[in-house]
């Protein structure tokens, strides 16, 4: 596993994105979060095939360089994942007990699922794609070794933003994130963008998986009751990357960097309070913002005398979703995002003057990350809040 990740679980791999270390809008590979149910399968590229199968026309056999071969698309997008935050919660809830790095923001590009189903021709019937990967395993209530599988629902499936992935952030996929070839489902939770690809089956009725009808479910108000429904869009949430918990703060001038993201919609807005929730301030985004992707914001905060604080931040997305301050008991040990206290000492020696100077250097990498992208056939439309965009 790589060195740089913080490894929750060593067998199978779960390992965080040192949330700390972020200093670019991207996430490197070598800090890109990793969530395995199983073993990594072992594929060798030249032999894998992708079976398209069940309620189509033609079935295929698609090797890599076929998929390869066809016209690729590429976007970024941030893939969370649906238990990420879980090691907060006051409620004890079984479960990888992840942090808050169970996410990270990767550029993905491969070949829309859509062109590859229609090369197949759906039958009308089609309702779901059932995402199959080569990894297999059991679970303590599910003895009976399985695939990791997913159904994934017909109007997604035909999305032109949902992908099967060759390439993440430029380069041939890593064992680790699902090579040879990947779903991407962008804005969804990211149990649905299944790993290791070896079958793709069109089914005329919804597939009842272990993935999406045991694990992955929260509970959802219905009536008098409740209905357990499987997971899909991710919700709006930030995240205080610095100061970190605990930290000893100077007095004077300190700045609260952080990151934001809302699934399929772009974050429109964050708020941060130095009171634990009573007041809040406008912070300010910083580079591009864009649908699938998270943003960086910041706040510069002037603390003028020694005292104990709750930092707190809040996003809002740009359709108007506000990310809640509890978490709902409803969702279980999944979607945790609601904004976490962050508590900070303020002491009476004065901030380092190397504080706002990141600031400027920070402005500046997005700044050059923006131009050395300009090359890629980026799919999306991003905005800028500072800089010469793209
Ligand atoms: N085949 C397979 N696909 C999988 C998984 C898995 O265990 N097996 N884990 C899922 C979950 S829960 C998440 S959050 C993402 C994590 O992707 P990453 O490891 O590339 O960060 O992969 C998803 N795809
Ligand atoms: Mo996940």
């Amino acid at each position: 596993m790589d060195p740089n990740l913080k490894v929750v679980t060593p067998s199978p791999e779960n390992a965080e994105t040192p949330l700390a270390e972020i200093h670019g809008w991207v996430t490197p590979t070598r800090l890109f979060f990793v969530r395995n149910h199983f073993d990594i399968p072992a594929i060798d590229r030249t032999g894998w095939r992708l079976s398209v199968e069940g309620c189509v026309r033609s079935p295929l056999e698609l090797t890599w360089d076929d998929l390869n071969n066809m016209p690729q698309r590429t976007l970024l997008a941030t893939l969370e994942c649906a238990g990420n935050g879980r090691s907060f919660l006051s409620q004890r809830v079984a479960g990888v007990p992840w942090g808050a790095g169970a996410v990270a923001h990767g550029e993905w590009s491969g070949v829309p699922l859509a062109a590859v189903l229609e090369q197949a021709g759906l039958d009308a019937e089609a309702v779901e794609i059932v995402c199959v990967g080569a990894d297999r395993g059991a679970e303590p209530d599910h003895p009976e070794p399985m695939h990791f599988a997913r159904g994934l629902p017909l109007a997604k499936a035909l999305h032109r933003d949902t992908l099967l992935v060759l390439r993440m952030n430029g380069e041939p996929l890593t064992p680790s994130h699902g090579a040879p070839v990947r779903l991407l489902v962008p804005g969804w939770y990211g149990v649905a963008s299944v790993k290791w690809l070896t079958r793709l089956e069109a089914v005329r009725t919804p597939f009842r998986g272990y993935f999406q009808t045991v694990k992955y479910t929260v509970q959802r108000g219905r009536g008098q009751g409740t209905e357990t429904v499987g997971i899909q869009g991710m919700a709006v949430k930030s995240e205080i990357v610095r100061p970190f918990a605990g930290e000893a703060l100077g007095v004077g001038r300190q700045r609260v960097f952080g990151l934001a993201w809302a699934g399929d919609e772009a974050v429109a807005r964050v708020e941060l309070s130095t009171d634990g929730g009573q007041t809040w301030n406008e912070a300010e985004l910083l580079g591009p913002f864009a649908p699938y992707s998270w943003t960086m914001w910041e706040f510069l905060w002037k603390v003028d005398r020694p005292a104990s604080h709750l930092l707190l931040s809040r996003a809002t997305s740009a359709g108007g979703r506000v990310q809640p301050q509890q978490h709902d008991p409803l969702l279980g040990g999944y979607m945790i995002h609601f904004s976490r206290a962050i508590p900070v000492r303020v002491e009476s020696r004065s901030a380092s003057a190397a504080t706002w100077g990141d600031v400027e250097t920070l402005r500046y990498d997005m700044n050059a990350f923006a131009e050395s992208n300009a090359r890629l056939p980026l799919d999306v439309d991003l905005e800028f809040s500072h800089g010469a965009g793209i």
